[in-house]
């Protein structure tokens, strides 16, 4: 990789143009978005910048001011007013899905040791954006942006910049070394870390925790076969499986033997490797290593030394074969932004790099480089197209906005998004690959990623619903077979307990959960049922039986009888639910009292629900606020965030009139602070990060400042009229 030709010194004085960049809807798959770099005044004169490239680049957008709103549903308004401005022209709503630090580090290393390059803006701004994260107090980078600093964040970022062409000697480098060095240096990397900088040739692959691709050779019955654990996990183990049995690494370079020098305490040379493999920084140690673990890395270490050949080559060529099933499957999409960057090495170290399936890799990696006023990162999935719009959408209709004038070109468009989105066919490997059936699900980005997720299908269908069946002028793009096949969807979805896990059904024992080797994150190894993912299956399948009574009628019954039953059991004793993937109890609380409310349990005649209000309200902040750290997912306790937050006001508010609460004052004042905070030309400013996952990485739902508070003002609006 060549060095980029400017060297920002300080991260801020020399960005690229940022008039010069637009980001390109739809090229070439639905709802895919891609950020590109327009070099001449003719390409921008053709192709102007237009509100949706202005806003997420930090631009001024020039749009029309007005006095703070008056009512409610006239802030709500003015609130759309403005986000229709960022609706872009295929109907759905962009967002900046950022927030995790670990990601830049494996794009970069992922396109060095394959022998790419990015373009030179591409590497300014990458680098910029480090720079912009950095911490100001010790120069070093957490798990995700609002972490402290942390060996795996700090490590790992500052090889991106030296990968991207920052000298050694550049004060930002000079400060993170001396960070990264107090931590213990690349030794004390979690197993993640370790991973990477041994494909880069700067770590030994004998100071890794062994991750036998053999695995995938045991009978499918036991228990730790590995078809069983969370999708995301397993999918990074394929093809790190596949590279850790080849040992693979990247031809040692000059940069490399720089860096071996920079990033440790000790000699390189010396390193007692096989010692390192359970050296974790205490700092980054969110999951410790439990003694199965340590049992299970002696017995695979061990294999590492007498390992049959005949049986390794057998694991290679199966787990290469994975590989190859989901890129073809996701056209080289992929699940996530690790497996994908990893598959994409294992394409080029078999497939090689002018390879078909090598090249389509480097493409896609685009999908994930968004960027932002501060900067380019890598974001969490290829975006959050499906999960934004269906907010959007069931707000719009459900505040009335939907029926307003002037509206009817953004419902319109972003019902046409959605029926493009949902997934019409089963993966090409299905059974082989080990997937869930797709046909009928809505995922969480783009079909083109095309992942089922449970709570994706239940609000891609509800918000389909609600603009097809509740406005009057939408076409009916999305036929009632279609709606039946996301029902099918859902319910192949419920556990035997009654509740609903992320993409598939759990297919694994709790007990692998002691072998999490990724000591930076909890709850990975399997799937498990979640109130988020319960609650959206359940108010899918209300609103659609309200409508079309006769499909399934008592699979329905049964499935909302048993996801009931798991809601009131998965209630925490002070009254609240444990939000996974939001943070953190407003988020779960409001989803879970939505569902109540729909099975007709309320404030008036359910204890779970008044406890689980009152609790809520005795969490309002002195200015009307609710606001929640991402702290209260690490720790599972609820803690307050220094300030309120118009996201999580909005959720406790919501969930405070699903639940019919009776008094008015709490909500009235909720309703006060969003207005006050609303800005002159209707949008709300970024507040803290809103979404985490894995209980200890924090990522951004940026647009849920407009979903979820148009969402509540509108409906406290009504519930408020309706109280008085
Ligand atoms: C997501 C984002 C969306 C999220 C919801 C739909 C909100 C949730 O209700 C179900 C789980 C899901 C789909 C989810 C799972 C984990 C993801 C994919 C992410 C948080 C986005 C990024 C994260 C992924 C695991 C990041 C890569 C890191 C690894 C540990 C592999």
């Amino acid at each position: 990789m060549k060095p980029a030709t400017i060297i920002p010194s300080s991260g801020v004085e020399h960005p690229t143009d940022l008039t010069r960049w637009r980001l390109k809807i739809g090229d070439g798959s639905h709802g895919r978005h891609t950020w590109e770099y327009l070099r001449t005044d003719e390409e921008c004169a053709n192709w102007p910048q237009n509100e949706v490239d202005k806003y997420w680049l930090g631009l001024p957008m020039g749009l029309p001011e007005s006095p703070p709103a008056e009512t409610p549903i006239d802030a709500a308004r003015k609130g759309f007013s403005f986000y229709k401005h960022l609706q872009s022209p295929d109907g759905h709503w962009a967002g900046e899905y950022g927030g995790p630090m670990f990601l830049i580090p494996g794009l970069v290393i992922g396109t060095y040791v394959t022998g790419q390059d990015f373009k030179d803006e591409e590497k300014i701004e990458l680098i910029r954006y480090l720079f912009n994260t950095a911490h100001a107090e010790d120069g070093g980078w957490g798990l995700h942006v609002e972490h402290h600093s942390t060996c795996f964040g700090t490590v790992m970022n500052y090889v991106a910049l030296r990968l991207l062409g920052v000298p050694p000697e550049h004060p930002v480098c000079v400060k993170a070394r001396g960070t990264m060095h107090s931590f213990g240096g690349a030794a004390a990397l979690p197993q993640w870390g370790k991973w990477w900088l041994c494909l880069l040739n700067c770590y030994d692959w004998a100071g890794c925790i062994a991750i036998p691709a053999e695995l995938w050779l045991f009978p499918q019955f036991l228990p730790i076969h590995p078809w069983r654990w969370w999708i995301h996990t397993r999918n990074v183990y394929i093809p790190m499986g596949f590279l850790f049995a080849r040992k693979w690494q990247a031809p040692e370079d000059p940069l490399i033997l720089q860096l071996r020098e920079e990033i440790y305490t000790t000699d390189y040379d010396h390193i007692d490797w096989p010692a390192q493999q359970f050296n974790v920084a205490p700092v980054d140690l969110y999951f410790p290593h439990t003694t199965l673990l340590h049992a299970l890395g002696a017995v695979t270490h061990a294999w590492e030394h007498c390992f049959i050949p005949f049986i390794r080559r057998r694991a290679m060529e199966y787990t290469y074969q994975l590989v190859v099933q989901e890129d073809e499957n996701t056209q080289c999409q992929d699940l996530g932004p690790v497996n994908k960057m990893l598959n994409q090495i294992v394409r080029f170290v078999v497939d090689g790099p002018e390879s078909s399936a090598f090249r389509l890799h480097v493409e896609k990696c685009r999908d994930f480089m968004w960027m932002t006023g501060a900067g380019m990162l890598m974001t969490g999935t290829n975006g959050s197209q499906l999960w934004d719009i269906a907010f959007i959408c069931q707000a719009v209709v459900e505040t009335g906005l939907g029926k307003e004038p002037g509206n009817e070109k953004a419902t319109v468009g972003a019902l046409k998004w959605l029926d493009g989105a949902q997934m019409r066919e089963n993966p090409k490997h299905m059974q082989e690959a080990f997937r869930h059936q797709t046909k009928g699900a809505w995922p969480f980005s783009t079909p083109e990623q095309g992942y089922t997720v449970s709570d994706c299908t239940g609000e891609g269908l509800k918000a389909v619903i609600y603009l097809q069946n509740h406005l009057d002028y939408t076409p009916k793009l999305v036929s009632e077979r279609r709606m039946c096949d996301a029902i099918d969807v859902i319910l192949s979805l419920q556990n035997p307990d009654g509740g609903c896990a992320s993409y598939e059904p759990i297919r694994g024992p709790r007990w692998l959960e002691w072998i999490n080797p990724a000591e930076v994150f909890g709850n990975i190894m399997i799937e498990y049922n979640y109130p988020e993912c319960t609650t959206s299956a359940l108010t899918a399948l209300s609103i659609f039986t309200n409508e079309y009574p006769q499909y399934r009628a008592e699979d329905i019954r049964k499935f909302k009888s048993k996801a009931i039953q798991w809601l009131h059991t998965s209630q925490h004793k002070d009254g609240t639910w444990f939000g996974s993937w939001g943070i953190c109890f407003t988020y779960a609380t409001m989803f879970a009292l939505e569902s109540l409310s729909l099975a007709g349990e309320t404030y008036g005649n359910s204890p779970a629900v008044r406890k689980a209000c009152d609790f809520l309200v005795s969490k309002q902040m002195p200015d009307g606020g609710w606001g929640e750290s991402y702290k209260a997912c690490e720790t599972g306790e609820w803690v307050d965030h220094a300030q309120s937050q118009v996201v999580n006001t909005s959720w406790a508010t919501l969930a405070l009139v699903y639940a019919q609460y009776p008094h008015r004052l709490p909500i009235e004042r909720a309703v006060k602070l969003v207005i006050s905070r609303q800005l002159p030309d209707g949008s709300w400013k970024q507040e803290a990060i809103e979404g985490v996952f894995n209980k200890n990485c924090a990522i951004a739902y940026p647009n849920f400042k407009f979903s979820f508070t148009i969402w509540m003002l509108g409906r406290a609006d009504k519930y408020l009229q309706a109280l008085s």
